[in-house]
């Protein structure tokens, strides 16, 4: 008896607009009776949320619309406007906030009204941008979207760029330091012409001793062989540059955990970035281990990589422990099934003992689990760095053992020529090259079109 005379006197509170007995009805379920009270309130700017917010749980769109139209705008976030709009049929309006919020599921939104509409040239401009900001995952579906407005408006979609041509575009910059066949091209074979291919070899980055000798081998078979012209050297050359490198092919092997090492900017994490994609289109289950913990922006930065990607992240606060981190990365791997963890880690050369000690931590830590792993322990090097780089490869290697080299931004060096002394030097396989900033600008290396396209 109590109780009931109490909870009418709670209501009759609520309809005289006593804020708490209101919200103490909608906790109890009673929603459409405090709807009703609350529409006698429209005016008062401190229940009007909480009708704004009764009517979008509710369903009752129309309604909320009408609240943000007639009372305050702000209501509603810019996604819920932008979504009242599109349940009222208000699509321009609808188009319009969406744009202005502009991340991708946003953007897309825009594009599919566009297209409903019929505007296809505004509608594929809006999809297009947000297919270079939507998530792997979502792609395909999107991509189905972009096709069906092109097809709309008649547009045949672009051929992508070919595996070849990516590869000629990024050795173009160290082509030009060559220029071969401009220099060459119908001269015949005397010391001049090898002197000055002396020079180039050397400008490429190839390094001086091998260089040298690569001459001095091509100047005896030019003799023996009776070679007179630079079309018929051509091949000779193209076949000893493939030798020195032919063994330093590798592919990536299979496994769980891969472990990747470099100084600073390298391009470590773009390469994960990169990878995850790779493997993702694989259908593996990726996760990525934020164990360079040195910046919160290099957190940051994987964290976009793994939605770019489709993968997942463990990560940690700026400052933490990266053998802490690696160790929470792994217990999720066997906890949950992750196919593969790339392990991106901090790579600051002047605190050379401290970086050996942590690296060795890593890879203990990652052996708790997973006794067999790392699979791979791949060094990031900087290709605009040419040679120099091998010298920063012998300090990781103090730390542990490199299964493989990845040789990145070859699409912005102009010492391409830099992979000979690297195969030379470190006798080390380089698995992995890095042509673009893109997130599909990553490829095996091919010693045989590395040279067919270097040297021509
Ligand atoms: N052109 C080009 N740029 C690249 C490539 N790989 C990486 N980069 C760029 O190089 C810069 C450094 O790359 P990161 O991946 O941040 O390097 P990192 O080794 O993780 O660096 P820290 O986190 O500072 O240790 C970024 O601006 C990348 O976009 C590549 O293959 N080509
Ligand atoms: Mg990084």
């Amino acid at each position: 008896m109590l109780r009931f005379w109490k909870k009418s006197q709670e209501e009759k509170l609520a309809e005289q607009g006593d804020k708490s007995s209101i919200l103490k009805l909608i906790e109890q379920g009673k929603k459409d009776k405090a709807i009703r009270i609350l529409e006698n309130f429209k005016e008062n700017p401190e229940l009007r949320p909480i009708l704004f917010r009764l009517y979008m749980e509710e369903g009752k769109y129309y309604y909320a619309y009408q609240l943000v139209e007639h009372y305050d705008r702000n209501l509603a976030t810019a996604k819920e406007r932008a979504f009242l709009y599109e349940k009222v049929g208000e699509k321009e309006k609808a188009v319009e906030e969406y744009a202005r919020i502009g991340d991708w599921e946003s953007l897309w939104k825009a594009g599919l009204l566009l297209k409903d509409m019929g505007m296809y040239e505004r509608s594929l401009e809006f999809l297009e941008r947000a297919y270079k900001i939507t998530p792997i995952a979502k792609r395909e579906d999107l991509q189905k979207d972009i096709q069906e407005v092109k097809t709309a408006l008649g547009l045949e979609e672009k051929p992508k760029e070919s595996l070849l041509d990516k590869i000629r575009r990024s050795l173009r910059k160290t082509k030009e330091v060559l220029e071969l066949k401009v220099l060459f091209a119908g001269r015949k074979v005397d010391d001049q012409l090898l002197e000055e291919l002396e020079e180039r070899l050397v400008k490429a980055d190839i390094g001086v001793k091998t260089v040298a000798k690569l001459v001095e081998d091509l100047r005896k078979d030019a003799i023996r062989l009776n070679i007179k012209t630079w079309e018929e050297l051509e091949p000779l050359l193209k076949e000893k540059v493939y030798t020195l490198i032919k063994d330093c092919r590798g592919d990536l092997k299979e496994g769980r955990v891969y472990l990747f090492l470099g100084v600073n900017g390298s391009g470590k994490t773009t390469t994960i970035g990169k990878l995850a994609f790779l493997l993702r289109q694989r259908g593996k289950k990726v996760l990525l281990c934020a164990a360079d913990t040195f910046r919160s922006a290099a957190i940051e930065q994987l964290e976009v990589w793994a939605e770019r990607s489709g993968a997942h992240i463990v990560k940690h606060r700026e400052g933490a422990d990266p053998a802490a981190v690696v160790f929470d990365a792994m217990k999720v791997a066997q906890e949950q099934g992750y196919d593969v963890v790339l392990v991106d880690t901090a790579g600051r050369l002047h605190t050379k003992e401290p970086l050996i000690r942590e690296l060795r931590k890593i890879k203990q830590t990652i052996q708790r689990f997973f006794p067999e792993e790392p699979s791979e322990t791949l060094l990031v090097l900087d290709a605009t760095v040419g040679q120099n780089s091998i010298s920063q490869a012998k300090v990781f290697k103090e730390a542990l053992d490199i299964t493989g080299i990845v040789l990145t931004k070859l699409d912005s060096s102009s010492k391409g020529g830099a992979v000979v002394a690297i195969c030379q030097d470190l006798k080390i396989p380089v698995k992995l090259v890095g042509l673009g900033e893109g997130i599909d600008d990553l490829q095996p290396f091919d010693p045989k079109v590395f040279v067919e396209e270097l040297l021509s």
